[in-house]
C-alpha cells in the first residue's frame, strides 16, 4: 500500500486483510512499514489486534527494506499466505520516499502495488496518481473516503484516464468492512442519481439468510407475520449497515421530497426493538391482545410513551392490510401458483 500521508493506507490494510480473511478464506499478514512515525507501528499493532491478524513488526530505527525481507521470510515460517505491507506517506512526493518505496518493490517484487488514494483530493489526486505511477508502475488504485461525497467519482474517472490502471476497491468508511470493490459502472449510475441497485442487492445476499428470508415471505403471505417475525427482519437489514447509506443506493431515493429530509436515525430502530421486546411472546404473536393497561406496562418496560406504543402497532396491522392487499393483488394477476417478483422483501423500508 503506498501514498500521501493520511489517504488512508494503514486502514485499508487492514480492510483488506480482512476482506481476504473473510470472503477468500486467506490467512494474511500485516507488515508494519512505516517507521518514520512512532505512532504508525502501533496503529498497524491495534488493526491487528482488532482482527485477531498477525503483525510483522520491529523498532522505528529498522531499515524500512529489512523490515519488509524479513517479514516475507517470517510469513513462509508461519504459513500465510498473503503479505500487506503498509507503507509511510509523506505530505509531498519526494525523492527519499520514493527512493525508499523503489527499493522496497524491487526487494519483494510484489503481486500488486497498491495506489491508495483519498477521493476527497479531487483534482491533487490525479497528479500524485501520476506521479506514483510513473515511478513505481503501481498495479491498481483503491479509492478512500468515497462514503464523503460523490465529487470523489470524479477523481476516479480522471485517475483512470492519466494512470489507464483500474480502481481495484473503494473504502466507504472508517469500520473494517467498510470496503467495497470498484465497479465502475455503478460509480457512474451513483454519480448520476441512479441509485446503486447491484450493491444492494449484494448487501442483501451477504446479510440475509435465504432460507429465513423465504418463510418470513411466507408468513407475510398467509398473514401469519407476527411482532416477532417483524423483529428479526429487522435485524436482517440493521445487518445490511446505516440506513442512510442503504437509501443512497435505491433509485431515485435522493429525489424523493420526502425522503430527502428524513433523518434515518438508527435510534429510532433501537426504540421499536426495545418496544417489541418489552411484549411478552403472546402479545408478540397476538398483538389484538393489547389493551390499555399492557400497553401502559410495555411503556414501562422499554422506557418509551405509550403512544409511540399505539403507533408502532397501528403501523403493523396497516402493514400486514398492506402485505395482504398485495398478496391478493399479485395472485390476481398470475394465479395462485404465479411467480413472484425477485427482489427485496423489506416492508417497512
Ligand atoms: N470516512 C472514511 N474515512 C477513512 C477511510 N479510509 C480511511 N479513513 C480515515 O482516514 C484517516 C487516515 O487513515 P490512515 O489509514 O491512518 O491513513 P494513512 O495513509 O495510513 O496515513 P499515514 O500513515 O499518516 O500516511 C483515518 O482517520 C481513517 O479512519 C474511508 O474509506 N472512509
Ligand atoms: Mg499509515
Amino acid at each position: 500500500m503506498i501514498g500521501l500521508q493520511g489517504a488512508g493506507k494503514t486502514t485499508t490494510t487492514g480492510k483488506l486483510a480482512n476482506l481476504l480473511r473473510k470472503k477468500y478464506n486467506r490467512k494474511p499478514l500485516l507488515v508494519a512499514a512505516d517507521v518514520y512515525r512512532p505512532a504508525a507501528i502501533d496503529q498497524l499493532e491495534t488493526l491487528g489486534k482488532q482482527l485477531s491478524m498477525p503483525v510483522y513488526a520491529e523498532d522505528t530505527d529498522a531499515n524500512p527494506v529489512d523490515i519488509v525481507n524479513n517479514a516475507m521470510e517470517h510469513a513462509k515460517e508461519e504459513h500465510l499466505d498473503y503479505v500487506l505491507i503498509d507503507t509511510a506517506g509523506r505530505l509531498h512526493i519526494d525523492n527519499d520516499l520514493m527512493d525508499e518505496l523503489v527499493q522496497i518493490k524491487q526487494n519483494v517484487d510484489p503481486d500488486e502495488v497498491f495506489l491508495v488514494v483519498d477521493s476527497m483530493t479531487g483534482q491533487d489526486a490525479v497528479n500524485v496518481a501520476e506521479s506514483f505511477n510513473e515511478q513505481l508502475e503501481i498495479s491498481g488504485v483503491i479509492l478512500t473516503k468515497l462514503d464523503g461525497d460523490t465529487r470523489g467519482g470524479g477523481a476516479a474517472l480522471s485517475i483512470k484516464a492519466v494512470t489507464d490502471k483500474p480502481i481495484k476497491f473503494a473504502g466507504v468508511g472508517e469500520k473494517l468492512d467498510q470496503i467495497e470493490v470498484f465497479h465502475p459502472e455503478r460509480m457512474a449510475s451513483r454519480i448520476l442519481g441512479m441509485g446503486d441497485v447491484l450493491s444492494l442487492i449484494e448487501k442483501a445476499q451477504e446479510n440475509v439468510d435465504e432460507k429465513r428470508a423465504k418463510e418470513l415471505e411466507e408468513k407475510m403471505r398467509t398473514a401469519t407475520f407476527t411482532l416477532d417475525d417483524f423483529l428479526e427482519q429487522m435485524g436482517q437489514v440493521k445487518n445490511m449497515g446505516p440506513l442512510d447509506e442503504l437509501m443512497d443506493l435505491i433509485p431515485g431515493a435522493n429525489k424523493m421530497k420526502g425522503l430527502k429530509n428524513v433523518d434515518f436515525d438508527e435510534k429510532q430502530i433501537a426504540h421499536v426493538e426495545a418496544i417489541i421486546q418489552s411484549m411478552t411472546t403472546k402479545e408478540r404473536q397476538e398483538p389484538s391482545l393489547m389493551n390499555a393497561s399492557r400497553r401502559k406496562r410495555i411503556a414501562k418496560g422499554s422506557g418509551r410513551s405509550v403512544s409511540e406504543i399505539n403507533r408502532l402497532l397501528k403501523q403493523f396491522e396497516e402493514m400486514k392490510k398492506m402485505m395482504k392487499q398485495m398478496t391478493n393483488m399479485q395472485q390476481g394477476k398470475k394465479g395462485k401458483k404465479g411467480k413472484k417478483p425477485k427482489g427485496l422483501n423489506f416492508p417497512f423500508m
